[in-house]
């Protein structure tokens, strides 16, 4: 297994400078320095940039976590520019020559392992493009009391992108599941945060069921271009509808295994949820925590912005976008006088399973002053979004409370 590809593969503008020297410009240990070859600037000390990003809002620089202000989520398909980063550890550096060279590796309860190239997947799967939103198991999570430590992501850490791919079914069935396969590992080619290329940041999976899903992709574009390095350039795994941490970027190798997977943050208490409904700040022993599945239903409000100041007594446009996990969004809801009374949303369908559903809305103020306009969807099973904190758990994740904004009438 190659998963390390890129950790030193590239001379940066620093090559040349002693890497002591360097360590000691940005003020951090090199724990492995003396592996390194001279002249050569492992990523871990890159400084990790928001090149090709555009308006996000930094959470943490190490790991570099960015979220996107809702208003720049307008968008129907969500920009390279305005698509949240997140990640658990270091951006892989990646050259013309690792994508010219990279390989997916498919192996673990299967009848014939693979090593696959990006030309490979191109050549001889079916090409798919399908727009799928991913959004971080911790979105939300600032809105959670008592506070639950982790990136406080507001309303911003999700997206929905055109992708282009295969079908992680076909390369699974080219490979051939055993019957005894019934989870996925997947393994990406970032460092861990400490350097040590024996860490891995991170190392998630899915069920059986969930891999051999139609929209689950292996995808080697984003609308229409090459995927921007920091949402997983050249290659990255998408499971929609489930916590983004499912989603690997910078994908090398996928393993069927014949229990549920073990890799970093699949265990403990990460992208994992009570067993049970708990009261707000309770320790949950890691024995009663399961691992999440679906996310459940969302929407947001993306125009106007917050803020905004509008005419009393002219109809302005309200819009956002909603979406629901594995479901489908059934009705769209708003209020301009905090929940007392709600006015139907038009709602469209999504372009495929798994897409962003649009919504619009027609709103008059009738008097001058403050309101706020709240937004719930509710899902085709008839759940519906919370006013307040659902089910709080240890890390503070799904937090799908309704969204709202502030619009001043003039
Ligand atoms: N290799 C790798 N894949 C990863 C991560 C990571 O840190 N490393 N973060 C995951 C998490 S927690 C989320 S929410 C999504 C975020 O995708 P994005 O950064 O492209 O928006 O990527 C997932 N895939
Ligand atoms: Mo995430």
């Amino acid at each position: 297994m190659d998963d390390n590809r890129g950790a030193l593969s590239r001379r940066t503008f620093f090559a040349g400078t002693g890497t002591a020297a360097f360590a000691a410009a940005l003020g951090l240990p090199i724990p492995f320095a003396r592996f390194l070859p001279a002249g050569i600037v492992p990523v871990a000390l890159a400084q990790e940039g928001l090149e090709g990003k555009e308006g996000l809002t930094v959470l943490s620089d190490r790991p570099l976590n960015a979220e996107t202000p809702v208003h720049l989520l307008d968008e129907n398909v969500t920009s390279a520019a305005h698509m949240f980063v997140r990640n658990n550890g270091l951006t892989p550096v990646v050259t013309a020559e690792d994508v010219a060279s990279w390989t997916l590796t498919v192996d673990g309860e299967v009848e014939t392992p693979l090593t696959l190239s990006i030309d490979d997947l191109k050549n001889n799967f079916e090409q798919v493009t399908l727009q799928l939103q991913i959004e971080c198991g911790g979105n939300g999570r600032k809105f959670m009391t008592p506070a639950a430590r982790g990136n406080q992501w507001t309303f911003g850490a999700v997206s929905c992108a055109d992708w282009t791919g295969v079908r992680l079914r076909d390369v699974l069935a080219r490979a051939g599941v055993k019957q005894s396969a019934v989870y996925t590992g997947h393994y990406g080619a970032d460092l861990h945060l400490s350097g040590d290329p024996e860490k891995s940041p991170i190392s998630r999976g899915v069920p059986l069921s969930k891999a051999l899903e139609p929209h689950t992709l292996i995808a080697y574009a984003m609308n229409g271009a090459d995927i921007p390095l920091l949402n997983g350039h050249p290659l990255r795994l998408i499971a929609p509808g489930w916590p983004g941490s499912c989603s690997q970027k910078w994908l090398t190798r996928i393993s069927l295994r014949d229990r549920e997977h073990d890799g970093e943050k699949m265990t403990g208490q990460s992208y994992r949820v009570p067993k049970y409904p708990v009261a707000p700040g309770t320790e949950v022993p890691d024995g009663d925590m399961k691992v999440i599945e679906s996310m459940p239903v969302k929407s947001i409000v993306t125009a106007p912005q917050t803020g905004a100041r509008v005419n009393t007594g002219e109809a302005f446009e309200v819009r956002g976008h909603a979406w629901a996990g594995d479901n489908e969004v059934a009705a769209m809801d708003v209020s301009v006088d905090f929940g007392a009374t709600w006015a139907r949303a038009d709602l469209a369908r999504p372009a495929n399973r798994y897409a962003w559903q649009h919504w619009r809305a027609g709103v008059m103020l009738p008097e001058h002053g403050y309101y706020e306009i709240w937004a719930r969807a509710t899902d085709d099973e008839g759940r519906m979004q919370p006013a307040t904190q659902p089910g709080w758990n240890p890390r503070g994740y799904l937090n799908n409370l309704m969204h709202r904004i502030a619009v001043f009438a003039l």
